[in-house]
């Protein structure tokens, strides 16, 4: 536990300086930074060291994508303008050319030799687990998430607000209020959230206990299938205090829809004082 403590001090002192030393939100006063937003595009903020570089990869891969279609398409107009029938009247019967397919087998295999070296690293870096401050087990079932800190006998459900109570409500909206949200975070609020603490190593073990669900925050930029029958992990370290959503994205039945999934990222202090809490409300 002292050496938890203190690595959590040194990655929290060395990522955000003097500040997070002093500026701690309380669990109630977090801020939402990783919920979906209407109409917009793109990705949720970055949270994470792999979310930022996912989201650096998407962009590189796009630049690449882009040249080569545009490459492409100015090929096509090129030889539709140039080699039309009216324009080309004798077409050419040649059938092979070698330097041309040494050309096309080579240059495209530099190009994703290429993409490989970067993107390689990227998923050798979320695959390969690091040992973790936090570790957590994570079940889905139809249609809820269990969590349990294993070094902390704590254990509870995560059920959506409102679920089974239909369409968004009065007595919805009160629940919602009640837990901190609006009712923008209809149906993605939980009635019970995993808390982290910020720049700590979170390593969490994923299965179903049913059918296969699959457990994301995608500001985090995880994503892992929660197979019956088999123990997978993931892992995070949060850069953000805030109030992260996921949602299951495997689809699990009727209610695959209505089993979302919040995380709140604490300073290390506030979590501190939840882990004391959380052991008396939910015992394992
Ligand atoms: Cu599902």
């Amino acid at each position: 536990m002292m050496t938890f403590v203190k690595r959590l001090g040194l990655a929290a002192g060395a990522a955000f300086g003097a500040n997070a030393a002093t500026a701690q939100t309380a669990i109630e006063d977090l801020e939402i930074v990783g919920a979906p937003t209407p109409g917009a595009m793109g990705f949720q903020p970055a949270a994470t060291e792999l979310a930022r570089d996912l989201q650096w990869l998407d962009g590189f891969l796009l630049v690449i994508c882009t040249i080569i279609t545009l490459f492409v398409v100015g090929l096509l107009a090129w030889i539709i303008l140039r080699y039309n029938a009216k324009r080309n009247p004798d077409a050419a019967t040649f059938t092979h050319n070698s330097p041309l397919e040494v050309a096309w087998t080579i240059v495209p295999i530099v190009i994703l030799v290429f993409i490989g070296a970067f993107s390689l690293p990227i998923l050798f870096k979320q695959q390969e687990i690091p040992e973790g401050d936090i570790n957590i087990t994570v079940t889905g079932y139809q249609w809820f998430w269990s969590y349990e800190y294993t070094d902390e006998d704590i254990f509870f459900e995560s059920y959506m607000i409102g679920y089974n109570e239909g369409n968004l409500s009065d007595d919805i909206v009160a629940q919602l209020e009640e837990a901190g949200y609006s009712e923008d975070e209809f149906r993605l609020a939980t009635d019970t959230a995993v808390v982290v603490p910020m720049g700590a190593t979170v390593v969490m073990t994923v299965t179903g206990a049913d059918v296969i669900h699959s457990w994301t925050i995608p500001a985090f930029g995880v994503k892992q299938d929660a197979v019956p029958g088999r123990f997978a992990q993931l892992w995070f370290n949060a850069e953000r205090e805030g109030i992260y959503f996921g949602q299951c994205s495997e689809l699990c039945g009727k209610d695959h829809a209505y089993m979302p999934i919040t995380v709140k990222v604490v300073h290390p202090d506030v979590y501190e004082e939840w882990l004391a809490t959380a052991r008396e409300e939910f015992p394992a």
